[in-house]
């Protein structure tokens, strides 16, 4: 199945997607099965893989037993080129336009570009937006960037239409995993009404009415991570 192209479709037709992002190093794999058990039970259309540092082979057994034990489309989140596996759907391939690190504007998908043409992954050209989220997170602190400023609504703005403009297929406006504060909702709604392309929208979302929240500002697709880490009952209350 192509991934971008069922995204562009419920986006047109205003329905709203939602990944739970799983980091291999985080799984308990004593729990596994009940975990597969609750990522089926959930709402959620997408299984999203990655993390800022992350061994290649845990991310091959996770993906394994995901595409065994689940239907939901993997999509890798990846923190770096050592994040691919070719037993997943689809990767992001993520531009981190908020900062201004080459590594991770174009290094990383110059050393990742031969190893996935040796795959058949869908390659999705995803522009990352870093926004300040309160505390410092993982991804401001691996990636050695700056988020742009909460406030500044103009900046984030011109970013993700540069990124359009530059080709991008999905943008993702992202707060951090763990974030204390999400993206605003305003500046979710300023960039869902100036950008055509699917807004996925995660970092710190915390509960089910976040989620809405979000998609009534008009996120196409919301991602949890540590909300459903924490608690896997969490799509339940
Ligand atoms: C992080 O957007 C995701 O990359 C999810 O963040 O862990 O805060 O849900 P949380």
């Amino acid at each position: 199945p192509n991934i971008r192209q069922q995204i562009l479709e419920a986006k047109s037709n205003g329905q709203k997607l939602l990944a739970i992002l799983l980091d291999p190093d985080k799984i308990v794999w004593e729990n596994l099965d009940h975990l597969l058990l609750k990522i089926n039970q959930s709402p959620a259309t997408h299984i999203f893989v990655g993390g800022s540092i992350v061994e290649s082979t845990i991310l091959e057994d996770l993906i394994e037993a995901l595409k065994q034990k689940t239907n939901l489309p993997v999509v890798i989140f990846p923190g770096n080129p050592s994040q691919i596996s070719p037993q997943a759907d689809a990767i992001l391939f993520l531009s981190l336009l908020s900062g201004r690190n080459p590594d991770y504007l174009i290094e990383y998908q110059v050393q990742a570009a031969p190893i996935l043409k040796k795959t058949n992954l869908e390659v999705i050209s995803t522009g990352y937006i870093l926004i300040e989220s309160g505390n410092e997170t993982a991804v401001a602190r691996v990636s050695k960037t700056k988020p742009l400023n909460r406030e500044n609504f103009d900046l984030v703005l011109a970013t993700a239409q540069a990124g359009e403009m530059l080709g991008n297929q999905f943008i993702y406006l992202e707060a951090g995993s763990g974030a204390k504060m999400a993206v605003p909702l305003e500046m979710i709604e300023l960039i869902a009404q100036n950008v055509n392309i699917p807004l996925i929208v995660g970092g710190g979302i915390v509960d089910l009415h976040g989620i809405q929240k979000a998609y009534k500002a008009g996120a196409d697709l919301v991602v949890i991570g540590t909300a459903f880490e924490n608690d896997s009952q969490f799509f339940e209350s």
